[in-house]
């Protein structure tokens, strides 16, 4: 394949609702989208980076710079055969995962459209058994003004049909949400999520969490640490799970040699591809460790590869995927959709991605565009 063009897309949707974590609300999604152009095909990709460096220090802006200036040029013109070649490619490039993860979702979009498989296929052309046809799924809850209103939000979405329940909690905001979900819901699987707002020094409240039953508990600790992490873990009851601070395969393996969590959310933005996700999948497996697929809040272009990542076999813990509905009222594309009776969502089957971009929206919700060329 030779790279011919590209072209990159800044968005902003409207949330249905204001999504509120440890470190602030969100009411306007915006994201980069991504088309590349090779051999009369076009694939797609998402930067999930944030306008506010929160999350992640990666903006919207600085995800722009980056690919406009340093991974675009590196791409245009190149002749690839997998999208395998992409992340070495970029490593010129220290950090800036979700700018990467970006072109390189597009290039296994187009690499499996060549190919006739679809991106799940394709990432799960390694495992004999082949791609999960649909995959387990949660929703993510956001901070609510009041317990209430949490137990209003999570009966909504058990009604809807999810079977997993993620809250977010910070500090002053942590056992007595857990005790009052405990109380109402006492059956359902139930995981809270800090986004780092803790420290060691919080352990007695963490602790105070092990009798509610939790599924696990994601990223307490520092968003860059590993090794209080690995001293917290023998300390509660809940497993662990490490988000923010996995931004690599080498973190993982270090995370698995200090012992530092019990599972593993993965998100391919965050370590920079689906490359290097599958590849820390395949470390979780052989220590036998679950795995998840995280979110961000994904459009239809996102969540598609999203479904992909998580078809394969050692993602046996429900994701943080959820139907559209529960994100955009529309979206650039059709609408994903949960299968209710089972808390699941099906898997693509189409050629690559699957879906279909709906250029008129694309348009719709586009606030800057550019367009690079082959030289
Ligand atoms: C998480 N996501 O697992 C994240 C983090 C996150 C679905 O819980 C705007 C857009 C703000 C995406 C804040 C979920 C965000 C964001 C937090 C994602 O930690
Ligand atoms: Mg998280």
């Amino acid at each position: 394949m030779r790279i011919e063009a590209i072209d990159l897309y800044h968005i902003s949707q409207m949330l249905v609702a204001p999504f509120v974590t440890s470190f602030g609300p969100q009411q306007q999604r915006d994201a980069i989208i991504v088309t590349v152009y090779a051999d009369g095909l076009q694939g797609w990709g998402e930067c999930v980076a944030t306008n506010d460096p929160g999350y992640s220090y990666e903006t919207v802006h600085t995800a722009w710079h980056i690919l406009k200036d340093f991974l675009i040029p590196a791409l245009l013109g190149a002749e690839l055969d997998e999208p395998e070649q992409i992340a070495p490619r970029f490593r010129f490039v220290r950090g800036h995962p979700l700018a990467k993860a970006s072109l390189e979702q597009a290039v296994w979009d187009l690499a499996a459209q060549r190919d006739g498989l679809s991106f799940a296929q394709k990432l799960a052309l390694p495992y004999p058994e082949g791609p999960r046809q649909r995959v387990k799924v949660g929703v993510s809850v956001g901070i609510q003004p009041s317990l209430a209103e949490t137990i209003d939000v999570i009966a909504g979405y058990l009604e809807k049909g999810y079977g997993r329940i993620k809250l977010k909690i910070k500090p002053g905001y942590d056992v007595q949400l857990a005790r009052a979900v405990r109380a109402e819901f006492p059956d359902i699987p139930l995981m809270l999520d800090a986004n780092s707002a803790y420290t060691l020094a919080d352990t007695p409240t963490l602790q105070a969490l092990d009798p509610f039953d939790l599924l696990m508990l994601e990223q307490p600790l520092g968003y860059e640490d590993i090794y209080d992490h690995s001293r917290l873990r023998p300390q509660i009851a809940s497993p662990l799970c490490l988000d923010e601070s996995i931004t690599s395969l080498d973190h993982a393996r270090t995370a698995v040699a200090l012992g530092a969590c019990d599972i593993f959310n993965i998100k391919p933005a965050r370590v920079g591809g689906w490359a290097e996700a599958r590849a820390i999948h395949d470390l979780a497996r052989e220590h036998g460790m679950p795995v998840w697929c995280g979110g961000m809040l994904e459009t239809g272009v996102g969540r598609a590869a999203q479904l992909a990542l998580a078809s394969l076999p050692g993602f046996t813990l429900p994701g943080d995927i959820s139907a559209t509905e529960r994100y955009y009222e529309v979206d650039i594309t059709p609408p994903f959709v949960l299968n209710a009776g089972d808390s699941t969502m099906d898997v693509p089957t189409g050629p690559g991605l699957g879906v279909e971009v709906d250029r008129q929206q694309l348009k719709r919700v586009t606030l800057h565009q550019e367009h690079f060329q082959a030289g």
